[in-house]
């Protein structure tokens, strides 16, 4: 079973999408998504120019092989672009795996632990209004756990809000967040810590008067804080109970969450931008964190995800993988079979993608009563139409940019 033909695909249908699919000499096929937010065709020429000469007649059912080959034979290792490309290989090699076992890619990782995965969904508000409207629309869909996010007072424009005009128009998703803006330049934002840090438990106040105790809340504040701040966030909110607090401080600075640990005992949850085990190195052996964020499509795939995910296990630490809309359909049915197969896991995010988007890939996982499971299908259980993904061709899109109010760029 060696592998015959690879094929990188790029589409466009709600937001930009890289696929490698990969076709056997006896006619399988496997897909794995490859879309890094707003560097597309950075992992697309990596993917062409440089991996897809090296997996032509290459043994597909040598996963394991493929995966270090592809790590170790680079010499240059790690970085977002890199392991993007391998883990579209890795994922692409356990879908044809999965399909010449006959085989759901859950069963091939151990089987199920669990019935269905909890999912979180993304509300979000200008106003306290809107945001309750949104977390009651969220509630109506099925889920069972919410991420609250809220505008600033002051500020005009904040990561996480939804502009549910336009998206709905475009998508048919109402009150979901999608950060990359078709354009030539990236949109920018304003910030100021100080109000945030004010305004925030406020809010959650009110939700939890509005919804009550039992509701698991989410709240990411996406890298912005420095060590002190999100202690003090962290602490603020532990009258709220949240579920987690996710990238307090920029990802880079591991050792920041040190101080944040000392101080708080809301649960924090980091790794959405982190790419290999060696980022998680410290934070899980000294358990400064309790799930580990990442995706299947930034990770080097289910083979390195897993490795991260079995070690964290050791120190109580689960999972919480990204899952936003920018995680094709691709990467999301593999982080469901990966989440229904361990036994540390935590919860998933699910964004719900575009109908535009569910035409180019048919996809066999479902998502019901706010419980994702992969379905039976043999494989990773999705397949891409090439006749639909051609009518939506790369658009160039950005993800936003920050300022604060005398112009410094600040973290987004
Ligand atoms: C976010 C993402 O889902 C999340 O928690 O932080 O929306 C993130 O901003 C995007 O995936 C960036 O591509
Ligand atoms: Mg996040």
């Amino acid at each position: 079973m060696n592998i015959d033909k690879a094929e990188v695909i790029v589409t466009s249908p709600d937001r930009n999408f890289v696929t490698l699919k990969l076709t056997t000499d006896d006619g399988l096929t496997g897909l794995g998504d490859a879309t890094l937010n707003g560097r597309e065709l950075a992992v697309v020429s990596y993917l062409r120019d440089h991996v897809v000469p090296l997996l032509l007649g290459r043994d597909a059912a040598r996963i394991e092989d493929t995966w270090q080959f592809l790590y170790r034979s680079a010499y240059w290792r790690r970085g977002p672009v890199t392991m993007a490309a391998i883990a579209a290989v890795d994922t692409a090699l356990w879908d044809i795996k999965g399909k010449a076992a006959g085989m759901p890619v859950y069963q091939l990782l151990g089987g199920a632990s669990r019935n269905g995965l909890l999912a979180y969904g993304h509300a979000s508000g200008t106003t306290l209004d809107e945001l309750v409207d949104s977390i009651q629309h969220h509630l109506a869909q099925g889920y069972r756990a919410i991420r609250v996010q809220t505008g600033v007072p002051g500020l005009k424009s904040i990561y996480g809000i939804s502009s549910n005009a336009t998206f709905e128009a475009n998508s048919g998703v109402r009150y979901d967040y999608e950060p990359a803006q078709r354009g030539v330049r990236p949109k920018e934002e304003d910030w100021d810590t100080r109000s945030y840090l004010r305004h925030v438990p406020a809010v959650f106040e009110a939700v939890r008067n509005e919804f009550g105790p039992e509701l698991p809340l989410l709240h990411d504040a996406h890298h912005r804080l420095t060590p002190i701040q999100a202690a003090r966030l962290g602490k603020s909110l532990e009258p709220y109970d949240l579920f987690w607090l996710e990238d307090v401080t920029p990802a880079e600075n591991q050792e920041a969450l040190r101080l944040v640990r000392q101080h708080t005992t809301t649960p924090l949850a980091i790794g959405e931008i982190f790419n290999t085990v060696w980022d998680y190195q410290q934070v899980i052996r000294e358990q400064l964190i309790d799930y580990v964020r990442s995706a299947v499509t930034h990770t080097g795939g289910i083979t390195h995800l897993k490795k991260i995910l079995d070690y964290a296990s050791q120190y109580q630490i689960k999972s919480g993988m990204h899952g936003p809309t920018d995680i094709s359909p691709v990467g999301m049915a593999a982080a469901v079979h990966l989440g229904l197969a361990i036994h540390n896991f935590g919860i998933q995010e699910y964004m719900q993608h575009g109908t535009k988007t569910d035409q180019v890939f048919q996809q066999s996982f479902t998502w019901k009563d706010g419980f994702l499971h992969p379905g039976d299908q043999p494989g990773l259980g999705v397949e891409l139409d090439l006749d639909e993904a051609g009518k939506y061709p790369y658009t160039q899109a950005y993800l936003p940019y920050n300022r604060l109010a005398d112009g410094t760029v600040h973290d987004w």
